[in-house]
């Protein structure tokens, strides 16, 4: 049986979960603990150099290290419909966008929880074994330990243009239906609802990022100016089979 390895507050893991429960997927599901769970999993891997991300599933001794590759090698085993190949590209170019939207919203996120100390504690405590017990500094040092790993994401400096451009390009085309690709739910709907996961994380998300950090996962503004792409979302996440 296939052992996913995933973050439960993450979108990442969550779409690639989202595909996996769509095609029926049996697996046993891991906890990351992050940071602290890599040396362990490193070993196990037998990798030493590539940096561990999440999700992350090993399946006949197949390592499947990206929400994507997850996502297509169970659509492959279930002919789910996520990747179609008439609209290969169309799914593709969502998914980029999806992904860029998921990492100008991470960087926001992640730089206002590093600037309030109480959602950093809070932040540890629920994802570290004993993390409310750790000291300020621990809990500072691994804030920046986040931010300096994802360094290579700050080309894309205008997050909020970022934030914005993929939620105009979202309400435009639900505009013209409610499927983003073929008149289908595909992969692209999944990686787009998933990928508003930094501007106001589904409910069913939320009990998994602690309360004091949870206001900086939102941008209320954005949710404001943009309630058909969150209301879509909703509608979107309603059919999640689980
Ligand atoms: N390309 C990857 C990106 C996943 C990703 O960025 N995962 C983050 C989730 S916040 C992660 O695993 N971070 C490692 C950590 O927090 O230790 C995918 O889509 O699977």
């Amino acid at each position: 049986m296939a052992t996913l390895y995933y973050l439960p507050h993450s979108p990442w893991s969550e779409r690639a979960r989202w595909a996996l429960d769509t095609c029926g997927i049996d697996r046993e599901e891991r906890v990351y603990v992050s940071r602290f769970g890599a040396p362990w999993l490193r070993l196990k891997l037998r990798r030493f150099a590539k940096p561990i991300t999440m999700p992350l599933m090993l399946v006949h001794g197949q390592v499947l290290d990206d929400s994507l590759d997850i996502a297509r090698w169970a659509d492959a085993r279930a002919s789910a419909g996520l990747f179609p190949d008439a609209h290969a590209a169309e799914v593709a170019a969502w998914h980029g966008l999806a992904d860029r939207v998921l990492a100008a919203g991470r960087r926001r996120t992640t730089r206002l929880v590093r600037a309030d100390p109480a959602a950093i504690k809070a932040t540890a405590a629920k994802t570290l074994p004993g993390g409310g017990l750790l000291p300020g500094f621990v809990l500072q040092e691994t804030a920046d330990w986040l931010l300096a790993k994802y360094a290579h994401l700050e080309e894309d400096t205008d997050d909020e243009a970022i934030l914005v451009e993929g939620l105009e390009r979202l309400t435009a085309a639900i505009a013209d239906g409610e499927y983003l690709v073929g008149g289908q739910r595909t992969w692209a709907d999944i990686a787009m609802a998933t990928g508003l996961g930094f501007i106001d994380p589904h409910p069913s998300m939320q009990p998994h990022v602690p309360a004091a950090a949870l206001p900086h996962w939102r941008a209320p503004a954005l949710a404001e100016r943009f309630p058909e792409a969150l209301a879509w979302r909703d509608r979107i996440w309603a059919t999640r089979s689980a």
